[in-house]
């Protein structure tokens, strides 16, 4: 019998599992997650960012997250009730894109991390820069501009990293510390993302970082899979130097070190590369093959798949990683995922379960009307300036609000999703909302695909114990195929299926034009769409 644990360091909360192993059979033994504001109220993030004047700038605490780990590992240590002896192996998850800078005093102190004193005060010195910029930091687009002339044009950024450069990617974010905080760009020694700084702290040295959450920041060469020359040019001078080496998803990069298992009573277990969340859920939701497509909704609407053939997303929106199999997968990141439902929830007055009546009671295609669900700026399209746009939708009537945000993600997600290839038949699901039948029929709606729920919220800790064993029994010698890792378990439960509704089919492809004409009005691109709702909204009525 041997443990693996699995972390997932997400935007507003930290939550562990470990599964045992036994021959082919594998189970859950302990979960627990960790609400960063609601058990580190002393940091003052709001779901998990500290509050900032700016719309566009998003960081949070390098020292919560520690924190956060730290208080994870001593409930571990203290209620778990299976033999902590039998823990071969951990890895993780983390919020991709986010980065982490730290000081040349910072590999000394990784060294000797003290088991008496708690993990957060010792972190607060390692720091070049207190905060972190995070994924949903859109304050970048000039540095985000040079760098794209710099490398020759979008199209060549594309080509190079398997994206446009982003906002939220970590090259630019680079730039902009560069130019605009130079002292502390000079006093940083090593820039890690939120999954090696997290990584560093188990290991207790500077940790690689992975193929997969490299790919999330338009400085890797996604042929090569080294650092590009070209692109480091292009984002701040002196970078080689501070980044972490690249690995493959699966090597191990160190063991647990003395502090955590002296002051947790842990093993000396392996500490497995960590990745991106989205990587990592891809494989907690048995992603392992191009004909299934996932679904992750979360605080960020997130669509993935494995690719078939080599393509990049020629609008600039979609993202090309390096999946944990060593696949390149696709992505598409929407940012007005569950808390703009949530927003719009509480602006009705309902719980859950009135947001799902809501959606029950009213009908597919909302009688034509249209919301881009904007409230935050967005990633996908690019939109700066939040703020829901509406068409023919009056903000006080609840119940069609409801509606009309859901459509309005998924209509998105379906349009901005369809240079991935040819559509899949079967989406799996995951993510807070997964849990909601009424969303996920209108998933299956949209997409003409049939939605299977998988493990509900921890998919992302999941793939990351799975993928601890998969480098364990490689390490070990013992190849394992990725269809055995998640055979049994990273699987939606058999039957558990929503299936599309062929009216609704129907009701949706003309709402698809409804929806691509709002966008491109909203975007300053198109006319305005009334006349074209109108004629949809007697079409779909008939
Ligand atoms: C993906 C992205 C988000 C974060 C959320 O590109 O930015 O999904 O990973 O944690």
């Amino acid at each position: 019998m041997a443990f693996y644990l699995g972390l997932d360091s997400s935007t507003q909360s930290l939550t562990g599992l470990v599964l045992e192993v036994s021959g082919n059979a594998k189970r859950v033994v302990f979960r627990r997650s960790i609400e960063f504001d609601a058990e580190f109220p002393q940091y003052g993030t709001r779901t998990g960012v500290l509050p900032h004047d700016d719309p566009l700038v998003a960081a949070s605490s390098p020292i919560l997250w520690a924190e956060a780990l730290d208080r994870f590992m001593q409930i571990l240590g203290s209620e778990s009730d299976f033999a902590l002896t039998g823990l071969r192996a951990v890895s993780g998850a983390a919020q991709q894109h986010g980065s982490v800078y730290l000081n040349a005093g910072a590999a000394a102190r990784l060294r000797e991390l003290d088991p008496g004193r708690p993990l957060s005060v010792q972190v607060g010195p390692m720091l070049s820069r207190p905060d972190a910029p995070i994924w949903m930091d859109a304050s970048t687009t000039a540095e985000c501009a040079a760098i794209t002339e710099a490398l020759g044009g979008a199209a060549a950024v594309r080509e190079l990293t398997g994206s446009s450069a982003c906002e939220r990617f970590t090259g630019p974010q680079i730039r902009k510390m560069h130019d605009r905080e130079p002292a502390a760009y000079r006093a940083t020694d090593r820039i890690h993302l939120v999954s090696s700084f997290l990584a560093s702290l188990l290991t207790g040295r500077h940790a690689a970082l992975d193929h997969g959450d490299a790919s999330g920041m338009n400085l890797m060469d996604l042929g090569s899979r080294r650092w590009s020359e070209k692109a480091l040019r292009a984002t701040a001078p002196g970078l080689a130097r501070r980044l972490p080496e690249l690995v493959a998803p699966w090597s191990i990069v160190g063991r647990l070190a003395p502090y955590w298992t002296e002051r947790h009573g842990l093993p000396p277990a392996k500490v497995v590369a960590w990745t991106g969340d989205n990587p990592s859920t891809a494989i907690g939701v048995g992603l392992v093959d191009a004909a299934t497509v996932a679904v992750s909704l979360g605080t960020s609407d997130t669509v993935f798949g494995l690719l078939s053939g080599a393509r990049t997303d020629p609008s600039g929106a979609g993202h090309v990683f390096v999946a944990p199999t060593g696949e390149p997968m696709a992505l598409v990141c929407f940012r007005n995922g569950s808390l703009a439902r949530e927003r719009v929830r509480d602006a009705c007055g309902l719980d859950w379960e009135g947001f799902s009546r809501a959606l029950a009671e009213t009908p597919a295609g909302n009688g034509g009307r249209v919301m881009l669900p904007w409230f935050e700026p967005e990633i996908t399209p690019p939109v700066l300036a939040p703020g829901a746009r509406r068409y023919g939708l009056d903000e006080r009537d609840g119940r069609a609000n409801v509606r009309a945000v859901v459509e309005g993600q998924m209509l998105a997600a379906a349009r901005h999703t369809a240079w991935m290839g040819p559509r899949a038949g079967t989406i799996h699901a995951t993510g807070g909302a997964a849990r909601n039948r009424e969303i996920l029929q209108v998933v299956a709606d949209v997409f003409e695909a049939e939605v299977r729920p998988v493990a509900a919220a921890d998919a992302a800790a999941l793939g990351a114990a799975l993928r601890a064993w998969h480098a364990d029994l490689l390490d070990e010698g013992e190849g394992i195929g990725w269809e055995e890792v998640v055979a049994g378990i990273a699987r939606p439960a058999p039957g558990d299926v929503v299936r599309p509704i062929a009216a609704h089919v129907e009701i949706y492809r003309t709402m698809a034009r409804a929806y691509a004409a709002c966008e491109s009005h909203a975007l300053g691109e198109g006319p305005d769409p009334t006349p074209l709702l109108e004629a949809i909204r007697s079409e779909i009525a008939s």
